[in-house]
């Protein structure tokens, strides 16, 4: 499926209600939900950030987008986590400290739901210790932080550092700034490139794959 110029369009205006319009307009005709996402609504959020490097938006647009692209998730939300049965492993996710970026965590989310796992998800702005108790209260063994920012993801190394005494823990890091070579920099276990990476790496962390 190519790409969905009207939904791409009326993320990038912001225009919540025709987003999840087409949306439910396309999951009705059958649309295939990994498409839609990955050639029209990530694409469109990607142009945002583009046209926020080049001061033709500001922050406003880019909220209003964002707020655009949460309503459309919504309603794929259900769809993506319809295959998860019975939960194969304990996930706790968050955005680190200092970051408010959620909606590539919450695809994270999504998609792991939808692949069987049980997530629990902390929210944004989230602190090291919050981590370290969510872990040990909800007994998780993979831990997976996100980060959007080039100041926000060196937290992560502040996150790893807190676990240290859990080497029992996986930690997977993610998002745009993001890269292999920093996880392995903080001496993390795993990185994704985007959510069905995210989904491949904690099956092999769990022994799925
Ligand atoms: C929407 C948006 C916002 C919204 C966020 C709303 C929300 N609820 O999330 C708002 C307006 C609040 C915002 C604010 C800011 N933003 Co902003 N924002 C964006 C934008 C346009 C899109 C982000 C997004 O949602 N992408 C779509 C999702 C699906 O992609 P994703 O997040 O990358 O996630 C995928 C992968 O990275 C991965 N992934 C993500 N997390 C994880 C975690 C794990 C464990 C794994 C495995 C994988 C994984 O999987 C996801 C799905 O495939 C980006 C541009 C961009 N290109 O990223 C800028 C961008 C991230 N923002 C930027 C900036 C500068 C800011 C502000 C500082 C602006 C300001 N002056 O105030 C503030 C910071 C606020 C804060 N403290 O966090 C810069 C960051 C620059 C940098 N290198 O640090 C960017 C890159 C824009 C730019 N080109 O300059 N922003």
């Amino acid at each position: 499926m190519a790409r969905n110029q009207e939904l791409y369009d009326a993320i990038l205006a912001g225009k919540r209600k025709d987003v999840a319009r087409i949306v439910q307009e396309c999951v009705d005709a059958g649309a295939d939900v990994q498409s839609l996402l990955n050639e029209s609504m990530i694409p469109a959020m990607r142009e945002m950030g583009d046209r926020f490097s080049r001061n033709e938006v500001f922050v406003p647009e880019m909220l209003i987008a964002a707020r655009a692209m949460k309503a459309g998730l919504e309603i794929l939300e259900p769809l993506l986590a319809a295959a998860g049965a019975t939960p194969r492993a304990k996930v706790v996710i968050g955005t680190v400290k200092g970051d408010l970026h959620d909606i590539g965590k919450n695809l994270v989310a999504m998609m792991l739901r939808g692949a069987g796992y049980e997530v629990v998800d902390l929210g944004v702005d989230i602190e090291a210790d919050r981590f370290a108790e969510a872990v040990e209260k909800e007994q998780a063994k993979i831990l997976m932080l996100s980060a959007l920012l080039t100041t926000t993801m060196q937290y992560m190394a502040e996150v790893a550092k807190r676990l240290a005494d859990r080497p029992d823990v996986r930690i997977v890091i993610g998002g745009a700034p993001v890269t292999a070579e920093y996880a392995r920099e903080i001496g993390v276990h795993g990185y994704g490139r985007d959510a069905n990476d995210a989904v491949k790496i904690v099956d092999q962390l769990v022994g799925a794959a």
